[in-house]
């Protein structure tokens, strides 16, 4: 299974809206053959362990095999794993995570099973599950993982939405916040926003160059009112911006998940961020802190709950906490267990 895992860390991007999958196979003989997805589309981890046995002419018959995630049963963009597995005659399977994909479900490894293979589950589990953290969480909860960014004064208030940002977050903070771009699938802003900061929204690589892969951009508004681009930097984002009609945050996220983009980023002023924080539908938050003051009249905080929802049920607990250069504070929040 380390074999395995360290192989599923190995998986591209490209296999987006999948999740990285890793394999390895040890041949009766003691032969270890690796392999990972590579891209959405083309052979599964397995498949292409398989393939590369085939290739090599190892015997498959015998074999035990690693997964880090469930071998799929269904006839998707490819045909079933568990099918090819059970063809080349393995003996024994160790699985580190169950695909919650609804089309697999359990249903590969019942599969295995009823040809008579040894399944294991769950090992390394802990380990798997982080590799595909917001896959995971998008396929089990049918809705998008959402990551809120904010940044804050010392004393509280926000940086963006209210036009009157005095002030400016460091080059440190700039730099760590685009490593969050280039993770997500998708940025969701509010009207505001693009108005009154006139923000890129493209991901970034430290030398300031745009990234290889760009997040798609979704306005979200109450009103179908046509989004105006004209003389804003979104305008000429790669992906261009989409303009979202905003009923609830969750029936928001549903619609992403449904669209295959599973991690989504929440840039947007404190109105936007409260109405997602009330839904419950805040999963990670990045509170970059700056240490100066804006006083009184340029602060921006939360105003009464939306629709009667409410803040203070809310928990988090620190994940990770980071100095950035002398005037930035990166703390990364997660949802407070128990
Ligand atoms: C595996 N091994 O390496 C991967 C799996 O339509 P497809 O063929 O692209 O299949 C997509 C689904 O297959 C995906 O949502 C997930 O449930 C599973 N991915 N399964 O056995 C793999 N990448
Ligand atoms: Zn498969």
């Amino acid at each position: 299974m380390r074999f395995a895992l360290g192989e599923a860390y190995k998986a591209p991007r490209a296999v987006r809206p999948n999740p990285r999958v890793g394999c390895a196979l040890e041949t009766t003989s003691g032969e270890l053959v690796v392999g990972h997805h590579k891209k959405c589309g083309e052979a599964h981890a397995e498949r292409l362990v398989l393939d590369i046995c085939h290739e090599r002419g190892l015997e498959t018959r015998g074999a035990r095999v690693a997964v880090t995630l469930e071998p799929c049963s269904h006839h998707g963009r490819t045909a079933p794993c568990a099918d090819a597995l059970i063809k080349a005659g393995v003996a024994e399977l160790i699985v580190a995570v169950e695909d919650p994909f609804p089309s697999v479900q359990g249903q590969g490894l019942a599969k295995l099973r009823a040809a008579g293979i040894r399944t294991t589950v769950g090992v390394l589990s802990s380990k798997a599950e982080a590799v595909n953290r917001e896959w995971l969480f998008s396929q089990r909860k049918r809705r998008s993982f959402l990551t809120l960014k904010m940044a804050t004064s010392w004393d509280g208030g926000w940086q963006s939405a209210s036009g009157t940002s005095q002030w400016i977050t460091s080059e440190e903070a700039r730099v760590k916040a685009q490593q969050l771009r280039r993770r997500v699938d998708a940025i969701v802003t509010s009207r505001l926003t693009v108005s009154a900061d006139n923000p890129r929204f493209t991901a970034r690589n430290p030398d300031g160059s745009d990234s290889r892969d760009q997040p798609q951009v979704f306005v979200l508004s109450q009103s179908s009112e046509p989004l105006v681009l004209t003389g804003l930097a979104l305008a000429s984002h790669p992906r261009g911006a989409e303009l979202a009609r905003f009923a609830s945050p969750e029936l928001f996220l549903q619609e992403t998940h449904a669209r295959g983009l599973h991690d989504v980023l929440l840039e947007a002023g404190p109105g936007m961020a409260q109405a997602f924080l009330e839904a419950g539908c805040v999963d990670e938050i990045w509170s970059f802190v700056e240490t100066q003051f804006l006083g009184g009249g340029a602060t921006l905080r939360f105003g009464a709950p939306f629709n009667g929802g409410s803040l203070p049920g809310l928990r988090f607990a620190l994940r990770d906490l980071e100095a950035l250069g002398p005037t930035s504070l990166l703390a990364v929040l997660g949802p407070k267990e128990g």
